[in-house]
């Protein structure tokens, strides 16, 4: 598979910047911070390193609100440290991803500010500005032109006395959504990509980019929502601007203005919230050239009901269930990528492993079943270290607009303070975010880099074996044991001059050993484990001897075996010994 396009073997790492390195001490990460710490990208083998926001910004939405798409915030550097960063990085064979945010700008953009100031103005097209509700008095609560609820609690229309109309802003009131119906818009936008990737940026992640178009009635009104025990008294306004009517038209028009005819090709990542398997198709098809591929969030919703807060049990079979139709639905077109974690979701460790005394374990597991998958996977800094979530005490630890505003409206509708700060510490952004975990003695970076036993080292032999062993990156994918609840399988198939090849990828999901008879696959090298193997050894030569037992999983263990099969030979078995569970396919 030559002419398969480079980022399908490719691991990418995202910097948090305000969270990741600071070299000034004033307790904010910066970019000189990363540019020190290139050698840590370089030896854990990733080939992508993808930038959350650097760019001015009041931070009302932590970078994620910009009020100038082509400068550095003071905060972070400045443009010669972008480059130098730039240059460190592709010193070392890694390629630089920017973070795209032009769903909205910050009010505080000069655009906006514009926008604002005159009704009149060639740049109050840019922006949804609409009268209020036909006979409602204008600032009243229901007065607002549509009854979207915003992402961060509240309407999603702010009133501007000054002119008497309303903004749209799906998020923050201070981050307005940009009109892209507008052609000036879109070229604006257009124009500051090609800039970035004349500085020598390799591709871009794109904020919530299935959200740039609306359904906009030819009077230029937008359609109200249907209020549920979710959104009340709002409504959900979701089918107004998810995966819009024209957003295929907008992002295949980006591909042709910013990324046609360069001579390395970048990587292209949509954020696509409620995105489904069959438009991701579309969106990642190469022939309809548009993106690369999608994040999607089918599966960080598994534990949650009718929003975030509502914390459910976690049950393994809804994950396979979940993956395995987005691995069997861009199987033939299409791609994949891969996350358990980024700056918006509570650490993976905490959230699905066991961050007590199977911390190791439970993360290097969780790792290998992600990154075997059939895919681009994604990692967010610490995950490499197995970070644990925060442990919050009260409100007052909490700086995220999104955690903040929940409590707010939750405590003020009469919700139990402790019931909402529960949620918030099993699902608060801040989680990954807030810079210094009371954990760091044990857990990070130094006391991991040459630790064999580690979960960096483990990260990093997950990262190679991607890059040695072609399966990993295009083999077919097979999923095992659907209604197991303990033990997640799978198979990879691959062709090439050695034959068909295949691997068969076990976890663990609990902290109890729990039997494995794996039909077919006896005496299959073991290419990879999180424990060491029967002779004692990592596959790398190191670790200290353990008394494991053939046919078994330890607690949270996970293993990769591989086997090389004559053409035309079935596909291996497992059957779990374990009564009431059913056996593979
Ligand atoms: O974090 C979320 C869970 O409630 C999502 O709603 C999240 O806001 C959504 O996935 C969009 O995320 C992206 O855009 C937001 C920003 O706050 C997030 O950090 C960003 O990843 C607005 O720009």
């Amino acid at each position: 598979m030559t002419d398969a396009p480079w980022w399908r073997s490719a691991v990418v790492y995202q910097i948090y910047p305000r969270s990741f390195a600071d070299s000034d001490g004033d307790g904010i990460g910066d970019l000189r911070g990363i540019i020190d710490r290139v050698d840590h990208l370089a030896r854990l083998g990733v080939d992508v390193v993808w930038l959350s926001p650097i760019y001015p910004s009041p931070q009302d939405d932590a970078g994620y609100d910009i009020s100038d798409y082509e400068n550095v915030d003071p905060t972070f550097g400045s443009l010669a440290d972008v480059d130098e960063l730039i240059a460190a990085l592709h010193g070392r064979g890694i390629k630089l991803v920017m973070d795209l945010v032009v769903n909205h700008t910050s009010d505080e953009h000069s655009w906006f500010v514009e926008s604002r100031s005159d009704p009149r103005s060639d740049k109050r097209d840019w922006y949804f500005w609409r009268p209020p509700r036909p006979g409602m008095e204008p600032g009243q609560p229901g007065a607002e032109p549509t009854n979207w609820v915003s992402f961060f609690s509240g309407p999603a229309w702010e009133y501007d006395p000054a002119s008497g109309e309303y903004y749209l802003h799906l998020f923050a009131r201070k981050q307005p959504d940009l009109n892209w119906e507008n052609p000036q818009v879109r070229a604006a936008v257009y124009r500051m990509m090609r800039g970035w990737v004349e500085r020598g940026v390799d591709g871009f992640r794109m904020d919530v980019v299935n959200f740039i178009s609306k359904v906009v009635g030819p009077d230029g009104a937008l359609p109200d929502g249907i209020v549920t025990a979710a959104t009340s008294p709002y409504g959900d306004g979701s089918a107004g601007f998810i995966c819009g009517p024209r957003v295929h038209e907008f992002l295949a028009e980006m591909h042709r203005e910013v990324f046609a005819g360069l001579d390395e090709a970048p990587i292209t990542v949509g954020e696509m919230p409620g995105v489904t398997v069959e438009q991701a198709v579309l969106f990642t098809d190469p022939a309809r050239a548009e993106l690369d591929m999608v994040f999607q969030f089918e599966h960080v919703a598994l534990d949650q009901g009718a929003s975030k807060w509502d914390v459910r049990p976690f049950r393994l079979r809804d994950l396979k269930a979940s993956f395995g139709r987005w691995q069997a639905g861009l199987a033939a077109t299409g791609w994949n990528s891969l996350y358990w974690n980024n700056h918006d979701q509570p650490r993976i460790v905490s959230r699905w492993g066991d961050d007590g005394i199977y911390r190791v374990q439970s993360a290097t597991m969780l790792a290998t079943v992600l990154h075997l998958h059939r895919g681009t996977p994604y990692v967010y800094q610490g995950e490499e270290l197995g970070m644990r979530n925060m442990p919050f005490g009260s409100i007052a630890e909490f700086r995220d607009i999104e955690s903040l505003n929940h409590y707010a409206v939750a405590v003020a509708r009469g919700e139990d303070p402790e019931h909402v700060l529960a949620a918030l510490r099993a699902m608060g952004r801040d989680n990954a975010r807030i810079p210094v975990n009371p954990d760091y003695p044990e857990v990070n970076a130094a006391v991991q880099v040459d630790d064999p036993g580690s979960v960096f080292s483990h990260y990093r032999r997950l990262i190679s074996l991607r890059h040695t062993e072609p399966t990993v990156a295009h083999g077919d994918f097979t999923m095992l044991l659907p209604d197991d609840d303990a033990v997640y399988a799978f198979t990879r198939r691959y062709s090439d001059e050695r034959g068909e090849v295949e691997l068969l990828v076990l976890g663990n999901f609990t902290g109890e050993k729990v039997d494995a008879e794996i039909d077919g696959w006896a005496g299959a090298e073991l290419v990879l484990g999180n424990y060491p193997d029967a002779s004692g050894r990592y596959p790398d030569g190191s670790g200290t001897p353990y008394d494991g037992e053939a046919g078994a999983l330890r607690p949270w263990e996970a293993r990769v075996h591989r086997r090389t099969c004559p053409s035309g030979s079935g596909p291996g078995l497992i059957r779990p010994s374990r009564p009431g569970s059913p056996a593979g396919r």
